[in-house]
């Protein structure tokens, strides 16, 4: 299968038994200006987002742009006589499961460039050496000839290969690899890593060639590329060790040697390492040396040590990781140092009613009082609790509030005596606190989790003060929600109810801990204890009953019977462990009469997931007769009540709940989260959806409702954060909602809680990276509709003015004109006379009459459907989107609004703004 992309070829694609798919990928390079191929190990976890086959069963490349996992990389450089392929075939079984548990992508570079050029000559080679020419580059910029147009490895590596693998597969961005060889790539990953300390994470070597200048192999090398050996000490990882004279960045280079190699042995020892060992001892640069005993110089060899090698690397890949991700998460300190003390302006998904969408709005944040915390909520997690609350079902609900309570957070502020936890630390909030008071026999006792510390004003939605710490853009307070609210950008938090995590596990999956899958786990773990062996029902497949599956298996469960209504939940319920899956809803009969029919006597365990208080009956009568033991997990509606008959108690079985899977918040989360950084207890599989923005909440919540949603994770701040410091305190985040017009005054005064500053905006003039976005968008989308009016004749002037660069990149122009005779005739002038037939390629010009005031002509995407539904009864003549929509769809153009660009209409201005809408196909 070869699937052609616009920069590479996929020359093939395997699936690997353990996980991960292995690529053969060729592209063309302007170092060694040939066609290039490397060898490509994707682990399972990310294969998916990266190269994925096409309806037609074609490799497609997805673009990086919505690449979201920076995907820690490896790379191999082979030795002497190899190419892309020989790590794969000979070490590729040791070394592919071990990537794939490390969740790490390995990168197979060929050892030279090969077969002809770009312009079709022959690449040079030395036809009767193995260790020169083709296949032995020596990783090194040749500048003799014939080598010096093809033989730029050096380059290849260091630059050209790692910038083409992070563009088109997102692998190791900001930095996040590491490189490994053997022999002569054992020289290329030393001297590589030695000469570019900020390019690489960590280095390790099979067998390296490590004093090159000093051995026949490498001083023919220097000599036939550079001229003289000489010239190769810059290429000589022992010399660049001695040049450095000090320690390098890393901790511990890691070097496997056997010592049955044939290149060892004195009369022929090409490798010395004991010299790059001497010269390390000499600048105190610490190198971990392993002789392996009767090993030799082969992939046998390899592939033996290949797991430490990965595990190596593994481990410092993922302490960068999180370095990278505190850094994108960290808040800034100009920013902590304005914000400590202050109340914080941000943005917030408040639930004003019952059964009402969440509605996004500018809150007041107030700083954290003693015992309280105030964090920055990075990404939130929707939970079926979120949604029963909002949908009125919840004795305990209350309105206006900020729902959310499955999130990860990075402290900004604490409040007096908050010991615990300090800024910039990662916490899961916890609505099951835990105080760890002496006095507090529920924390002290083994027996439970339900700490009642702050229970009783957490369920009436306020502080342990009784105060709350929301205000709402109109000054009104807003309740607390399960001691959380997690959907708003900043929420305060009791310090009992802050779990402190390592900084290593993506927040974005970390907050995943915050309650559904501890849940499920902590219900067969610890409510539970399941023991290995015993046979289990699960009823209702969402993250919570998944969880309760995944966990039975690690437990060790022989049978798991998955039920669920929705057959679209068993196939990730079968990969997760269970052995049967039933269908409740196509059976006639009772399931739990089904069940007991399937197992004689009914399962050990049975865990509702539901919240259905009648499928709580059923998992109780489906238990075993004499032990079985039934949990409820499921928040079941208020008013809503259980019952059976006292019979099937009486005979023997259990009927208990759990809340939070009975896991100890702040003692235990902690370990969940080390333990998915370790590997063995992955969660990737929860999170079918991400969102952009804390005001993408509502679709999370159609996502859930929509069937096929386990977690939908919505990010709360992304890149574009900027801070628009005019009012109050400074406004601590926004997406970039990029107002790109020059009528738009009112921008600069988001953190005024006026309501018609309700859109989301911030003036980001002159940003290049957005000006690039905005083309970038325009240019993908190929259709540019300029609504023009009075105000930006300019703007409009300057858009005709580029028309022909636009027109020269097939981008169509639609024009509309609002009743504005002036810019008619300055089209008419200047390009086309606007009556004549629209030429359906390019640009289009609508003429349009309008009422006196266009003010509420558009009203804004983040305007609450009820505000907009006012609008339109004000001028129910116009309906400006289906304008809109017809302008586009006369171009058979779908419309897909990109939510970041919008325009206001400050009020009493007469005409129209610049307005961009990329519609993207
Ligand atoms: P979810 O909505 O994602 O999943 C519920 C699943 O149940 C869905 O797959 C649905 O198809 C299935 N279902 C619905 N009715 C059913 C029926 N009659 N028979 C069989 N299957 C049925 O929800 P979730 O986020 O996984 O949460 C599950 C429940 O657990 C909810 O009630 C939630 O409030 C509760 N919960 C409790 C705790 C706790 O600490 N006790 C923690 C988290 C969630
Ligand atoms: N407010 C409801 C109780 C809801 C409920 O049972 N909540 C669970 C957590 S659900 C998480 O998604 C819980 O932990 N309850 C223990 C507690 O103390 O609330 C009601 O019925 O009043
Ligand atoms: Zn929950």
């Amino acid at each position: 299968m070869t699937a052609i992309t616009n920069n590479y070829t996929i020359r093939s694609q395997q699936l690997v038994a353990g996980g991960g798919s292995y690529y053969r990928i060729s592209h063309v390079s302007t170092s060694t200006k040939s066609t290039m191929t490397i060898g490509l190990f994707v682990p399972s976890r990310y294969a998916s987002s990266v190269i994925s086959t096409g309806a037609d069963g074609n490799g497609v490349a997805e673009s990086t742009s919505n690449k979201k996992d920076n995907v820690p990389a490896l790379y191999f450089l082979s030795g002497l006589t190899c190419d892309d392929t020989n790590f794969a075939q000979k070490a590729g079984a040791q070394a592919f499961p071990a990537a794939e548990k490390e969740g790490i992508a390995l990168i197979l570079p060929d050892t030279s460039p090969r077969d002809n050029d770009m312009d079709g000559n022959s690449i040079p080679n030395v036809v009767d050496r193995y260790d020169l020419g083709i296949g032995a580059s020596f990783y090194v910029n040749a500048n003799q000839d014939p080598y010096s147009k093809n033989y730029q490895m050096y380059t290849y590596i260091t630059e050209e290969l790692p910038r083409f693998v992070e563009e088109q597969f997102g692998f190791g961005r900001d930095g996040l690899r590491s490189i490994v060889g053997h022999s002569m790539g054992g020289h290329g990953a030393l001297m590589i890593a030695l000469n570019n300390p900020s390019g690489w994470v960590s280095v390790s070597a099979f067998a390296p060639i490590c004093n090159p200048t000093a051995c026949k192999w490498g001083q023919e090398a220097f000599c036939t590329y550079l001229g003289t050996v000489d010239a190769g000490k810059v290429y000589d990882a022992t010399e660049l060790l001695l040049a450095l004279g000090r320690p390098s960045k890393y901790d511990t280079i890691l070097i496997d040697q056997g010592t049955n190699d044939e290149f060892l042995n004195p009369t022929n020892n090409q490798l010395l390492p004991e010299n790059f060992c001497k010269a390390a001892e000499s600048c105190n640069q610490s190198v971990t040396l392993n002789m392996r005993k009767g090993y030799d110089h082969s992939y046998f060899f390899i592939a033996a040590f290949i797991q430490d090698h990965l595990a190596f690397h593994g481990k410092r890949l993922r302490m960068k990781q999180a370095e990278l991700l505190s850094e994108a998460c960290a808040i800034p300190d100009d920013v902590a140092a304005s914000t400590v003390g202050k109340p914080i302006v941000c943005k917030a998904m408040v639930a004003r009613g019952p059964k009402q969408p969440l509605v996004l709005e500018n809150v007041t944040v107030d700083p954290p009082k003693a015992g309280e915390v105030r964090v920055k909520v990075i990404a939130n997690a929707l939970c079926h609790t979120d949604v029963y609350t909002l949908d009125g079902h919840d004795p305990e609900g209350l309105f206006p509030c900020i729902l959310g309570h499955e999130a990860g957070c990075v402290v900004e502020s604490v409040g007096e005596g908050v010991l615990s936890v300090k800024p910039g630390d990662h916490v899961i909030p916890c609505y099951t606190p835990q105080c760890c008071q002496p006095s507090c026999i529920f924390c002290q006792s083994p027996k439970t989790n339900l700490c009642p510390q702050i229970r009783a004003t957490q369920g009436i939605g306020v502080m342990p003060d009784g105060g709350v710490r929301f205000r709402g853009s109109d000054g009104k307070p807003i309740y607390h929600f399960m001691g959380c609210s997690t959907m708003c950008e900043y929420t305060v938090l009791a310090e009992i109810s802050c779990a402190k995590i390592s900084k290593e596990l993506p927040l974005e999956k970390a907050c995943l801990f915050g309650c559904g899958v501890s849940t499920g786990l902590g219900a067969v773990w610890n409510t539970c204890g399941v023991e290995p062996n015993s046979s289990v029902a699960v009823f209702g497949l969402g993250a919570v009953g998944l969880a309760v599956i995944q966990g039975a298996k690690m437990a060790g469960a022989s049978r798991i019977i998955a039920v669920d209504i929705n057959p679209d939940k068993f196939s990730k319920a079968v990969a997760l462990g269970a052995t049967d899956t039933v269908d409740s809803s196509e059976l006639d009969k009772p399931v739990q009469t089904h069940i007991i029919e399937m197992t004689k006597w009914g399962v050990d365990y049975t865990f509702d997931c539901t919240g259905n208080v009648n499928v709580m009956r059923a998992a109780l009568e489906c238990a075993h007769r004499g032990w079985g033991t039934s949990c409820v997990i499921g928040v079941a509606a208020s008013g809503h009540e259980i019952s059976t008959r006292p019979f099937q108690l009486v005979t023997g079985r259990t009927w208990k709940g759990t809340a939070f899977g009975g896991f100890k918040s702040r003692r235990d989360v902690p370990i969940l989260a080390q333990r998915c950084i370790d590997g063995t207890l992955p969660v990737d599989h929860f999170i079918t959806h991400t969102f952009d923005g804390v005001g993408c909440t509502n679709d999370a919540i159609d996502a859930l409702h929509g069937g096929g949603c386990l977690r939908a994770v919505c990010h709360h701040h992304d890149v574009f954060s900027i801070h628009s410091s005019s009012h109050a305190s400074p406004h601590p985040s926004t997406d970039a909602v990029i107002c790109y017009c020059c009528c738009c005054s009112s921008c600069s005064s988001l953190s005024h809680p006026e309501p018609e500053n309700q859109q989301r905006r911030v003036r980001v003039r002159n940003h290049p990276a957005i000006l690039v976005t905005i083309f970038l968008q325009i240019v993908s989308s190929r259709v540019l509709i300029v609504l023009g009016g009075q105000w930006p004749l300019p703007l409009l002037l300057a858009v005709i003015h580029i028309h022909h660069l636009l027109l020269s990149m097939k981008i169509r122009i639609i024009i509309i004109i609002l009743d504005w005779p002036a810019a008619n005739t300055h089209c008419r002038l200047l390009l086309i006379d606007p009556t004549a037939p629209v030429p359906s390629t390019s640009i289009f010009i609508l003429l349009l009459t309008l009422p006196s005031s266009p003010a509420s002509f558009f009203p804004t995407h983040d305007q609450h459907p009820q505000q907009q539904q006012q609008q339109q009864q004000h001028d129910h003549d116009y309906e400006p989107q289906h304008l809109i929509m017809s302008s586009c769809y006369c171009f058979d153009a779908p419309l897909i609004l990109s939510i970041s660009i919008s325009i206001s209409i400050p009020k009493g201005s007469s005409g129209a703004s610049l307005l961009l809408l990329s519609c993207e196909y």
